[in-house]
């Protein structure tokens, strides 16, 4: 138990990854610079000033000792490199099937809203052994979202959407830290993690749940700011959204962009920024008039327009 005051608890495979990587990378610096070390230490006391010790120089080199002190440090510094090299682009390609979750950091709280409308404040609850993507923004500075238990961190920007990805091996609950500096009550930016078996997670949605589902109150908010009057129906004028999420999308410009949140984000704050080939730059922007959770509900409608092949994933 005081072993796991002294190191933080584990609460994903990736997070035992990561700590043994970071242990056998300290063992091994540990192992290069040790013998430096104690032959310093033994040096100094052979000959320190006074002591009749013989200070001859005689030339004494040898290519294999050398090679090998060489050879041997920078394979072993290249296995490191490849081990650190897959868990960090593990930790930046989150799995198709994953849960999406949004979050939304402000001074000084860390919103969460699932998909099924369930909305929480500084609580976030997952199901366990169920890959969670999460994807964040924020309303006001420049926030961090640290799992130490899971071994993650990432800012949390104004206007544009970061990830974080995980899957939690251990029911349990974690503490969750802000790690910008954001303002007065940055110490107190906290928020917990609860890890719940599956099961339990599914009875915990159904007691939190109450409101209709994101994509429904998109779907709502889609006709509200007269989206669809453009985009509905086959006038021609706009482009259609079914099908868009996770495709690429031709450019006017002879480009291709992948149809993620952040592109979809874009095309409804900067729409001159990027226009799609074969329409007309007439959409007019929603810079100042849609707040950031009502773009996340707009676009939890248009990724609900293109089936998945997890049936359960949204
Ligand atoms: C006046 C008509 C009009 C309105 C209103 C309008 N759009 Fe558009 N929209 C367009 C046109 C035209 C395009 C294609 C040209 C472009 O990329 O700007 C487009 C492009 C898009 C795209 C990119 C589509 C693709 O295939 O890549 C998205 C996403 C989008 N609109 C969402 C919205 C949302 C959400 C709203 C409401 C908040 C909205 N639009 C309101 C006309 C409109
Ligand atoms: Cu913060």
């Amino acid at each position: 138990m005081s072993f796991m005051r002294l190191w933080p608890a584990q609460a994903s495979d990736y997070a035992v990854r990561v700590d043994h990587l970071v242990i056998g990378f300290t063992a091994m610096m540990a192992l290069f610079v040790l013998p430096v070390l104690v032959a310093l230490a033994v040096f100094i006391w052979r000959y320190r000033r006074g002591r009749p010790a013989d200070r001859d120089h005689r030339p004494s080199s040898d290519l294999r000792i050398e090679l090998t002190w060489i050879v041997l440090p920078f394979l072993a510094s290249l296995v490191i490199f490849g081990l650190s090299a897959r868990l960090f682009f593990q930790a930046r390609t989150p799995p198709d099937d994953a849960l999406e979750i949004q979050v939304t950091a402000r001074q000084w709280m860390w919103k969460f809203q699932h998909d099924g409308g369930q909305r929480e404040i500084n609580t976030l609850h997952v199901p366990a052994h169920r890959p969670v993507k999460l994807t964040m923004i924020s309303e006001d500075v420049i926030h961090g979202l640290f799992f130490p238990a899971l071994r993650i961190k990432q800012d949390v920007l104004p206007g544009r959407y970061t990830m974080l990805w995980f899957e939690a091996a251990h029911s349990g609950t974690y503490e969750v830290y802000c790690s910008q500096f954001c303002g007065t009550d940055h110490a107190a930016m906290l928020a917990r993690l609860v890890v719940l078996d599956p099961g339990d997670y599914q009875a915990w949605l159904q007691n939190a749940g109450g409101l209709d589902d994101l994509a429904a109150q998109g779907k709502v908010l889609f006709r509200q700011y007269g989206c669809s009057g453009c985009h509905d129906g086959d006038s021609g004028l706009a482009p259609p959204l079914t099908g868009l999420y996770g495709r690429r999308v031709a450019l006017n410009d002879g480009s291709q962009v992948l149809a993620d949140a952040a592109y979809l984000r874009d095309s409804m704050l900067l729409p001159q920024k990027q226009i799609v080939a074969g329409y007309g730059p007439i959409m007019p922007t929603y810079t100042g008039l849609l707040d950031e959770e009502t773009i996340q509900r707009l676009l939890a409608y248009i990724r609900s327009l293109t089936p998945t092949s997890a049936p359960e994933a949204r």
